[in-house]
């Protein structure tokens, strides 16, 4: 098997005064934090697509990236090279799981028959390196947008025969999946909006939009396959209106069309950004619907607003991340997968580690500070009794259905006027969240 990285071996936990580019500072995998060891709690993933098809290239310029197990080859033969090269990384980094696109880990065929054999050519190397490895497939997807045949979306073509060449791809993708012991599968709207309402039957793309989904969770059961179903929301790009806009959106239409039984949410940092949320804002709209399902851990850059899919190293976020994953239960059947790439100018195959370094810790720090701040218990008891006048009087009354209007305006009336606000502490609670950082 070809070594790439010779002179790194498995990069080890030193601690946080370790000057080593190529140690974890933070990311302890055994340690237990609140009950769980970092590897549970965190479930790591490192993905296929930025990390070994990622070449630099942006809307103004070509490739840029050195990746020697590239050197000569294309198609096929680029697809196989590419295989060991990704799970010597993964292993090296001990991610504990990876996620795919179909059409990233091989390439498109000529005709649907032919991509499906060079999928399960694929598959099976891939099949052999989980069990070398031991690395375990988060999901698995497939990229329903980059083919010209999807320019007007997939699911929601116009083009019928689209809708049909899209399903067949997903039904063959979920059988691969399936075949890996992948424990979930996302659906990313990758072209499923519009460019312009002037063309556009919107109830008509949502309603195939919900039947697709719908055949999926049908052969999903028909194959035995029980991973957790994902969607993933983005408001934009490349289409100027996904139907997948942003956590709230995905709720209402999987609801609508009763879905919501089936598919979770994969939420991802620079997505949320793109549609004016923070991430905490949409873990916490998944959260409360009982639809927290994973997470596509990034960052965007908010001078320039585009989804430029950055690694995450800002420890706010991840605290935030991490405190409203424990809040929900934890990532149940998700993970925290690493759906980022390196900056065109970072070059070198090396920077594809200090880069995942990087994320892990900056996710560690995240996990250990949110759990400190809950056992710490002041925030929690903040909230709680910021919310005290519903747990006795009127307010129990109202949330236990016993109150109407009729009702309300009697003890209002009677009283004049309601009780004194208190103080939101926001600055306070900033200060406090600041004791932990
Ligand atoms: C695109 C994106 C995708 C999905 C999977 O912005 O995030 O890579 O995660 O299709
Ligand atoms: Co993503």
């Amino acid at each position: 098997m070809p070594d790439y990285f010779p002179t790194l071996s498995r990069v080890a936990y030193e601690g946080p005064k370790s000057k080593n580019p190529f140690a974890f500072k933070h990311y302890n995998a055994g340690e237990i934090v609140a009950g769980k060891t970092m590897t549970e709690h965190l479930r790591f993933s490192i993905v296929y697509w930025h990390t070994m098809c990622g070449q630099g290239a942006d809307m103004f310029g070509g490739p840029t990236a050195i990746r020697p197990w590239d050197a000569g080859l294309s198609g096929l033969d680029l697809a196989k090279a590419r295989v060991p090269a990704f799970f010597e990384i993964a292993e090296k980094l001990g991610m504990p799981y990876y996620a795919f696109h179909d059409r990233d880990v091989a390439p498109h065929g000529k005709t649907l028959r032919e991509s499906n054999e060079w999928l399960d050519t694929i598959a099976a190397l891939l099949k052999a390196q989980q069990e070398r490895t031991g690395i375990k497939l988060l999901w698995g997807t497939s990229q329903l947008f980059a083919h010209a045949r999807y320019m007007h979306g997939a699911a929601t073509s116009c083009n019928a025969e689209v809708f049909a060449f899209a399903a067949a791809q997903v039904k063959k993708t979920l059988e691969v999946t399936h075949a890996l012991g992948g424990e979930g599968y996302t659906f990313w709207g990758g072209r499923e909006g519009y460019s312009t309402l002037w063309n556009t039957d919107m109830k008509r793309e949502l309603d195939h939009l919900a039947k697709f989904l719908h055949m999926a969770v049908d052969y999903a059961k028909e194959i035995g396959f029980k991973g957790q179903f994902y969607i993933e929301p983005k408001p934009k790009e490349p289409t100027k209106h996904q139907y997948d806009s942003d956590a709230a959106a995905c709720l209402n239409f999987l609801r609508e069309y009763d879905l919501l039984p089936h598919l979770k949410l994969n939420l991802e940092t620079n997505h949320a950004t793109l549609a004016g949320h923070s991430m905490q804002h949409e873990m916490e709209v998944a959260g409360s619907a009982g639809a927290l399902g994973s997470m596509d851990a990034n960052t965007g850059d908010l001078l320039l607003g585009w989804d430029t899919d950055q690694f995450p190293t800002d420890i706010y976020l991840t605290t935030q991340c991490m405190l409203t994953a424990l809040k929900y239960g934890g990532l149940t059947t998700g993970g925290v997968n690493f759906d980022a790439k390196v900056r065109r100018e970072s070059i070198d195959p090396e920077d594809l580690f200090h880069a995942h370094i990087g994320g892990m810790d900056a996710f560690a720090r995240g996990l250990k500070i949110a759990a400190a701040i809950r056992a710490d218990g002041r925030l929690a008891d903040f909230v709680k009794s910021r919310y005290a006048s519903w747990d006795s009087g009127v307010g129990a009354s109202i949330e236990a259905g016993k109150e109407t209007f009729g009702s309300l305006e009697k003890l209002m009336l009677e009283k004049g006027e309601a009780a004194a606000c208190q103080s939101g502490r926001q600055e306070f609670l900033e200060n406090l969240i600041n004791e932990f950082l």
